[in-house]
C-alpha cells in the first residue's frame, strides 16, 4: 500500500493524500489581481489529484512583491479576485491555500524569463526596497533597501494579519506564511542580511521576534480549525551550516509553541555565496532532523518530484507532506502518474469521474 496516497490530517483539515501543489510564482497578475491565467493554472493543478494546492507567493502589500507580476492581497478587491480560483480548486477535491508574502530586498525584481534581476533604477515599473538592514543582497539583486523603522515593523506585521484575515474570508483553509528565501523575514533571522542594534537584531532572539510576532499576531484572526504553516530556510549551505541548524530549529520549536501546525523546510537563500548540495531528494534527511528534534509536522520541495522518492520519504517518516513543484507543471496529473507507478489499486480514482471513467474501462 503507497504510503504517499495515504490521507493526511492537520486541524481539521483531511488531504486526500500526502501530495501538495507548492506554491509557484506565475508572474502574471496586474497590478497584483488573480486573473483567468491563475484560474486555468490552479484548476488545472487541483484536477490532477493533489491533496493540497497552494496558491503562490502573494504579496501582502505592493512593496512586498517580488515581481510587479505577482499576486497581491493587500486590498478586499484583490482577494476577492481569488474566489473562482479557491472554488475551483475545491471543486476538484483539493484544498485551497495561499501563501503570503513579503519579499524584502529582494523585490521589485523582473520574472525568471525577464533576467531574474532587479528592475532597472530608470525604470517606473520597479519601487524603493525595505529590510532589516540597508544592505543590499548583491549578485544580480544589487538595489539596497531602505532600513525599517519600528514604524515600518508594526505596519507590515499588520499588512500580514489583514492578509490572513482576506484570505480566511475568501474561503482559503490552509495559510502558509512565507518566511524563507531571503524575503524579509528570512532576512531578519540571518546576521548575514541583519545587523540592527536594537530588539530586532543581535541575538537570535532578537533576529527571531519579527517572525514569531507576526506568527502570532496571525494565528490569533487565523482559525484554530485551520492549519497555519511556515516555510522557512533552517540552513544556507554557507559554511555554518551546524549553527544554523541549531538557531533553526529552536526557532522552529518557538514557532509550534506559537501555534503553527506544519514547518515546510528549505534554504535560507540570504546570501549568494552558497554551496547548495542539490539533487534528488536531498533536503529529506534535514527536514526529518527538523521534524524530530522540533517535534512537527514537515513537508518540503525541490528534489521530490518522482513517485518513488516522494514514496520513500513519507514511508521513511522524512516528510508528512511531499511538495511536488515542476513535475506538477510538466504532468498536472501528476498524483494520477504516481498512482499508477506506485501500483496503487485504482490510480483512476485520483481523478474526477470525466475522465477516470474512460481510463478505467479500457
Ligand atoms: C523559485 C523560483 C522563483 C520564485 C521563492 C517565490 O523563492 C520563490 C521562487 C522560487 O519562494
Amino acid at each position: 500500500m503507497s504510503a504517499l496516497l495515504q490521507p493526511f490530517k492537520l486541524k481539521d483539515v483531511t488531504l486526500r493524500n500526502r501530495i501538495a501543489v507548492p506554491p509557484m510564482c506565475q508572474y502574471m497578475a496586474v497590478d497584483g489581481y488573480a486573473n483567468d491565467w491563475h484560474l486555468s493554472h490552479y484548476a488545472s493543478m487541483a484536477r490532477g489529484g493533489a491533496g493540497l494546492v497552494i496558491v503562490e507567493a502573494t504579496g501582502v502589500s505592493p512593496e512586498g512583491r517580488i515581481t510587479p507580476g505577482c499576486t497581491g492581497i493587500w486590498s478586499d478587491d484583490r482577494a476577492q479576485a481569488f474566489v473562482p480560483v479557491v472554488e475551483a480548486i475545491k471543486a476538484a477535491g483539493s484544498v485551497p491555500g495561499i501563501q503570503i508574502a513579503h519579499a524584502g530586498r529582494k523585490a521589485s525584481a523582473n520574472a525568471p524569463w525577464e533576467g531574474d534581476d532587479h528592475i532597472a533604477e530608470s525604470d517606473a515599473r520597479g519601487w524603493q526596497t525595505i529590510a532589516p538592514s540597508a544592505i543590499a543582497y548583491g549578485k544580480g539583486l544589487p538595489k539596497e533597501p531602505q532600513a525599517m523603522t519600528l514604524d515600518d515593523i508594526a505596519r507590515v506585521r499588520q499588512d500580514f494579519v489583514d492578509a490572513a484575515n482576506r484570505a480566511r474570508d475568501v474561503g482559503f483553509e490552509w495559510l502558509e506564511l512565507h518566511f524563507a528565501h531571503g524575503y524579509l523575514a528570512q532576512s531578519f533571522f540571518s546576521s548575514h542580511s541583519n545587523h540592527r542594534d536594537d530588539i530586532y537584531g543581535g541575538s537570535v532572539e532578537n533576529r527571531s521576534r519579527f517572525l514569531l510576532e507576526t506568527l502570532r499576531e496571525v494565528r490569533e484572526v487565523w482559525p484554530e480549525t485551520l492549519p497555519l504553516t511556515v516555510r522557512f530556510g533552517v540552513i544556507e549551505y554557507d559554511g555554518r551550516d551546524e549553527q544554523t541548524l541549531l538557531e533553526s530549529i529552536g526557532l522552529v520549536r518557538d514557532f509550534k509553541a506559537a501555534g503553527m501546525d506544519m514547518i515546510s523546510v528549505s534554504i535560507g537563500f540570504t546570501i549568494a555565496e552558497t554551496s547548495i548540495p542539490w539533487g534528488p531528494g536531498f533536503l529529506g534527511p534535514i527536514a526529518q532532523r527538523v521534524r524530530r528534534e522540533a517535534d512537527v509536522p514537515v513537508s518540503s520541495a525541490w528534489g521530490f518530484g518522482t513517485p518513488e522518492i516522494a514514496e520513500r520519504v513519507v514511508k521513511e517518516e522524512q516528510l508528512d507532506l511531499v511538495m511536488v513543484g515542476r513535475s506538477h507543471l510538466a504532468n498536472p496529473h501528476w498524483t494520477y502518474f504516481a498512482a499508477k507507478e506506485l501500483k496503487a489499486e485504482r490510480p483512476s480514482w485520483t481523478l474526477p469521474a470525466p475522465y477516470a471513467h474512460w481510463l478505467e474501462r479500457y
